[in-house]
């Protein structure tokens, strides 16, 4: 099949799904091109499958701001007709089902019948889609979409509770790689290098924006460092970041936290960890915690949204309400508390991880674009 991939190239938890679904399809044959306005961070596989096409928006003068929609738009046409793509797969609502609706209707003009997959990531629905200001357009553009996905069952549910949505929504849950993890104590693991023997080290992953509470975090990691010696791993960058900094310092604990920035291999620090926080205010799914659990890391996170679909409560990790640091830090101790808790724990993670592994998910995209392909013609 020939696929076009629109997503934010960055290290957005969408950006990373459409990367990654993008380089497994390649590697099975498909023909797969990137339209985006940067190179996608993820995209580490070279392959003749896959193709890049940057799209540019010219500065000009009258502009406040830049027409990126337009631009897009155009770019899809432009990479369908030349590519003879038979799919426009867009992830994140906002404003990409948009711009594809937009492509899809000039292409019809020139006797293409482009079909169109909208995957909602989350924000494009919770956040910011349901604001007044984009309410209207992106209601119409899922409705207008050919397919529509989820990646959860609860993002599902908030998005027929927050829109009016005639269409069937499909959910396909994120899923993992697993090639792309180290074994555990091989060469690449180099956990020595972080903490000592008798330490535990304590893992957060997210662009550190309010949804994140990243604040919390550096709370509930004070509570369980007077109880545990541990270190904190902080991988990511983002608004938060100077206020939990002052936070860290300000509760004297600066020297045990870690600010690794962005990062392309959080597969190789993960393996490092043994706990996983994850306390956002809201969360469609959690890849971060999926991936810390692919790294065998139990999570505790918060009970909202997807969370629940991902980390079960006392097999893989905990589930708090929101906001609730001194619930997340009494898990977090009675886990790490004891070696061989700990040691279940991380393995009932892996476990449950292995049921969102690549192979258990991908069949369900390969067959909505069978079916969406066989629609057509
Ligand atoms: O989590 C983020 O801040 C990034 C955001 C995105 O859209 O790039 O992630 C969302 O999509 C991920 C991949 O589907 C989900 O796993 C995340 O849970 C979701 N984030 C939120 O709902 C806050």
């Amino acid at each position: 099949m020939k696929i076009g991939i629109v997503c934010y190239p960055t290290f957005g938890g969408s950006g990373v799904v459409a990367t990654e679904l993008g380089m497994a399809l390649a590697q099975r044959d498909h023909h797969v091109h990137f339209i985006t306005y940067k190179q996608p961070v993820r995209l580490d596989f070279i392959s003749n499958d896959i193709h890049f096409h940057e799209v540019f928006v010219e500065e000009y003068p009258l502009f406040q701001f830049q027409p990126y929609e337009l631009a897009l738009s155009s770019k899809m046409v432009e990479i369908v007709e030349m590519y003879n793509l038979e799919i426009l797969h867009v992830h994140y609502a906002i404003p990409h089902a948009y711009a594809a609706f937009m492509a899809k209707q000039m292409l019809k003009e020139k006797g293409i019948d482009i079909k169109v997959v909208t995957t909602l990531h989350g924000t494009d629905i919770t956040l910011v889609g349901s604001h007044p200001n984009y309410k209207t357009a992106v209601e119409f553009s899922i409705n207008n979409s050919d397919v529509v996905t989820t990646v959860s069952e609860s993002l599902k549910r908030d998005t027929l509770r927050l829109f009016n949505i005639k269409k069937e929504i499909k959910v396909i849950h994120n899923f993992i790689d697993f090639e792309q993890y180290p074994e555990i104590g091989s060469e690449e693991c180099l956990r020595h290098t972080i903490a000592s023997e008798d330490e535990r080290i304590i893992c957060h992953v997210s662009n550190l924006r309010p949804v994140k509470r990243a604040s919390d975090v550096i709370d509930i990691f004070y509570k369980i460092q007077k109880e545990i010696p541990s270190k904190l791993i902080l991988v990511g960058e983002g608004p938060d970041r100077e206020h939990i900094e002052c936070q860290a310092k300000d509760l004297n604990i600066l020297d045990k936290v870690l600010f690794m920035g962005n990062s392309n291999e959080v597969n190789k620090l993960l393996c490092y960890s043994d706990l996983f926080l994850l306390p956002s205010e809201t969360e469609s799914f959690g890849l971060a915690a999926l991936e810390a659990m692919a790294a065998r890391t139990p999570v505790i996170s918060t009970n909202s949204g997807g969370l629940p679909e991902v980390n079960i409560h006392g097999v893989t990790g905990y589930l708090s309400n929101v906001g609730d640091t001194d619930d997340m830090a009494k898990n977090g101790i009675a886990i790490l508390k004891n070696l061989e808790t700990l040691q279940e724990f991380k393995n009932n993670a892996l476990a449950q991880a292995k049921e969102f592994s690549l192979e258990n998910v991908l069949p369900a995209y390969k067959e909505i674009y069978r079916e969406v392909i066989k629609d057509c013609c």
